[in-house]
């Protein structure tokens, strides 16, 4: 049978590019975000190899839900990738606005927590790896952000996280971009990664030998770079 990831924010993005890149080297994935309409074109882009399903990370019933029926559908579950999350606007915390902080809390911190709650049972038993999508912004001070707070909870947690799978053989990544060209923001970021350098980096992640744990893959822009 083959290797399966769970991938929360798989329909657009980072999680989607993911998708892609995972289903081309051999993976079968299970993917959930809220949006049933770009989640299924994916699924027909994709083929029989993606899952699709439809759930909010905030809610455990949805994220048990999606792991359930990816092991009924692919028999087997090796990984799993936390990475929906959202805040771009960050105004601050003096202008910002507590209704977004929830959403960011909800959505970058416990829907996070609730993918590990749901996947690690499974993983435990095939010495599995999980990831979580943090961010330089959860790294460095970003003046006022609430949304660079969620992330350095994020960071702090799965350093945590990475000794408790430790014992049992698994593996915990944090995937840490700065800025990525991504529906994320709602212009386009051409300076920015592109979601599929972002991909990359979790399959390099994924493809080490068992006996190597890739703790933190930092990953930053170099437009200058990109340039002829
Ligand atoms: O953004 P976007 P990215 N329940 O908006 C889903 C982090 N990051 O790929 O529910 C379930 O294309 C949403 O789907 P839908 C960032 O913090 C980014 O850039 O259908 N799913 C979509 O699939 C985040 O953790 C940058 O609307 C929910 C996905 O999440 C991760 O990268 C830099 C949901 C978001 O895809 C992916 O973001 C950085 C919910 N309640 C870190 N709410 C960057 N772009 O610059 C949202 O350092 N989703």
């Amino acid at each position: 049978s083959r290797r399966t990831i769970y991938i929360t924010g798989a329909s657009t993005g980072i999680g989607a590019a993911t998708a892609r890149a995972a289903v081309a080297q051999g993976w079968a994935v299970v993917g959930l975000a809220r949006s049933k309409a770009r989640l299924g074109a994916l699924a027909d882009e994709l083929g029989d190899a993606f899952l699709a399903v439809a759930g909010d990370v905030a809610a455990q019933a949805d994220q048990a839900r999606a792991v359930e029926a990816g092991i009924e559908r692919f028999g087997r579950l090796d990984a799993a990738f936390a990475n929906a999350g959202l805040g771009a606007s960050v105004p601050g915390t003096e202008a910002g606005d507590p209704e977004n902080w929830r959403q960011m809390i909800d959505v970058n911190i416990w829907g996070a927590l609730l993918t590990a709650k749901v996947a690690l049972p499974a993983l435990r038993g095939r010495r599995g790896h999980f990831l979580v999508t943090g961010s330089r912004a959860g790294r460095v001070s970003l003046k006022g952000s609430v949304y660079g707070a969620t992330k350095w909870f994020v960071h702090g947690w799965a350093a945590n996280l990475a000794e408790e799978m430790r014992e049992w053989g698994g593996r915990c990544t944090v995937i840490a971009p700065g800025m990525v060209d991504t529906p994320f923001f709602d212009s386009p970021r051409p300076e920015g990664l592109r979601a599929e350098d972002v991909a990359r980096a979790v399959l390099y992640a994924l493809e080490q030998p068992p006996g190597m744990a890739v703790g933190e893959v930092t990953l930053m822009p170099n437009p200058a770079g990109a340039q002829e």
